[in-house]
């Protein structure tokens, strides 16, 4: 059930954030390994995304944290 809950949380963020509004997919759904971070390879599965990537990631630890896909 916290799980389930998690979830919803997770979704309701996407569903507010800007990479909703540019059609990005779900960082869950990205997150292949659920490492709660997006390699440039899981980032890769989406083309708008992928062209951010280096934009988008700030601290260039070659991965986007939730915050990163965030700014998106
Ligand atoms: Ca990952």
């Amino acid at each position: 059930m916290k799980r389930i809950n998690t979830t919803l949380a997770i979704l309701t963020l996407t569903a507010t954030s800007s990479a909703f509004a540019l059609g990005i997919k779900d960082f869950a759904e990205l997150d292949v390994d659920q490492n709660g971070a997006l390699s440039m390879q899981e980032a890769s599965a989406d083309a708008t995304l992928a062209q951010k990537f280096k934009e988008l990631d700030t601290n260039q630890d070659g991965q986007l944290s939730q915050a990163e896909y965030d700014e998106a």
